[in-house]
């Protein structure tokens, strides 16, 4: 299945009605009383959503005092961070002397600790309309005329992946949003530099939805489990992104044969604790074909263990290790469809079909 054939949804989300956003709304405020005014069918689950123990708490199944420390110090961190102005400097003076400044930035993604970077074209449906993660802008509509979005991968250790859904795959996110944010940040202060427009896009500070534009920028395609299965690293990446008003080269889709191998597989939808994921066909939201997921159970788990789980990251056949013998398989999954069940099978055979989380 090519994903340059899929069409762009036809409404912008807004923000608000993002999990999150439902989730950080606090009883008695303006902004709740707002909401659920006008969303009164959610204020039930979402109450019941807020009574649970907060993330990182005790009081979770899979709370560990040192490791929750250290992702909250990883959150913390992202919000005080600044750009280095030595560096500033010296990749400035680079990307001034650049004859191809849309490969330059790339490259300096990739030199601040991207895997992968590719430029999308910034399409408005990818946009949110309105602002809701923090009480200061809710509500705030959101105008972004940037043309394209420098869209990044960071990696998610593949180890630390291993141990999901408990405590250590909460604290590699933390450090995985916090090396997005530091890439982010400084790449909106070199473009800037470089006398363009530019905003970061990072952790609770997004305008924009990240998958899909890491679709466009060719970066990988959509799985079953609704997010990024990219080359190499398959789901095991963070997604981080500038927008600019930089005219760039853009890149293009690509098909790695990751859809064709989703109808057979599955693994994910068999193993996600709370069966959020689709084990069915594809279904059209907003005009365009996909596996949803259910966000309220997905994050009602976290909620009861502690973590943000990541099991469809870790359990899915392409997150496997970027070695010789995956990228093989890897190069079958995309010129050998008739491969596919094979695949699948072995698979389980080497790795278990059966998620089991490493101590
Ligand atoms: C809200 C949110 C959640 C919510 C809701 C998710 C959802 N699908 O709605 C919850 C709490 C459930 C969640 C869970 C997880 N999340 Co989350 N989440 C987000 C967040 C902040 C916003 C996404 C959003 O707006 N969703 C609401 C609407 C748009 O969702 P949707 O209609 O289902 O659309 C999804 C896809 O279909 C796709 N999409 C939307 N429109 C279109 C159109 C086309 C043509 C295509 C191809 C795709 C596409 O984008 C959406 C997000 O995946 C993003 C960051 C960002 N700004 O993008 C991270 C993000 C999507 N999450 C991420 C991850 C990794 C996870 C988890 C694995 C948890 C973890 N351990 O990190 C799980 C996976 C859940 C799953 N299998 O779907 C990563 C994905 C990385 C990747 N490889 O793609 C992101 C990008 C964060 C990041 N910076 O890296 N998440
Ligand atoms: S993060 Fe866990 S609960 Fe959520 S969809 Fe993935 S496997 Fe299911
Ligand atoms: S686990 Fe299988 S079905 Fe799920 S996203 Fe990965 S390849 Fe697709």
């Amino acid at each position: 299945m090519e994903q340059a054939e899929k069409t762009l949804p036809n409404a912008q989300v807004d923000e608000r009605d993002v999990m999150f956003s439902r989730a950080a709304l606090r009883s008695g405020t303006p902004n709740y009383a707002a909401y659920y005014a006008d969303k009164a069918g959610l204020k039930e689950t979402d109450d019941a959503l807020r009574a649970l123990p907060p993330l990182l708490s005790p009081g979770t199944t899979f709370f560990q005092t040192e490791i929750m420390a250290e992702a909250g110090s990883h959150f913390d961190a992202i919000d005080a961070m600044e750009v280095d102005a030595a560096w500033l400097g010296k990749q400035l003076a680079i990307l001034q002397a650049s004859s191809h400044p849309t490969q330059t930035l790339k490259a300096i993604a990739v030199e601040l600790g991207a895997v992968a970077a590719g430029w999308a074209p910034l399409e408005k449906a990818f946009i949110y309309s309105h602002k809701g993660r923090l009480p200061e802008n809710h509500g705030l509509p959101i105008t972004l005329e940037h043309a394209c979005a420098l869209v990044f991968l960071v990696e998610m250790d593949w180890k630390e992946m291993q141990r999901a859904p408990k405590a250590p795959t909460l604290r590699e996110s933390a450090r995985q949003y916090r090396r997005a944010a530091h890439i982010s940040l400084h790449l909106e202060a070199l473009l800037k530099g470089f006398g363009c427009q530019a905003k970061h896009h990072y952790d609770a500070h997004y305008d924009v939805i990240l998958p899909p534009l890491a679709v466009l920028a060719g970066l990988g395609e959509m799985g079953r489990n609704n997010i990024l299965i990219a080359d190499n690293y398959g789901s095991r990446v963070r997604i981080g992104c500038v927008t600019t008003d930089f005219s760039a080269d853009l890149d293009s889709p690509v098909d790695l044969g990751a859809q064709a191998f989703c109808e057979v597989c599955k693994k994910c939808a068999e193993n996600c604790p709370s069966k959020a994921l689709e084990l069915g066909d594809q279904r059209e939201i907003l005009g365009v074909k996909k596996w949803p997921t259910d966000a309220e159970r997905c994050y009602r788990y976290w909620r009861q263990v502690g973590t943000d789980c990541g099991v469809c990251m870790a359990a899915c056949p392409f997150s496997h290790r970027n070695n010789a013998l995956h990228n093989l398989v890897r190069w079958m999954v995309r010129r050998l469809p008739w491969s596919h069940r094979l695949l699948v099978w072995g698979d389980a055979v080497m790795y278990g079909r059966k998620w089991k989380a490493k101590g």
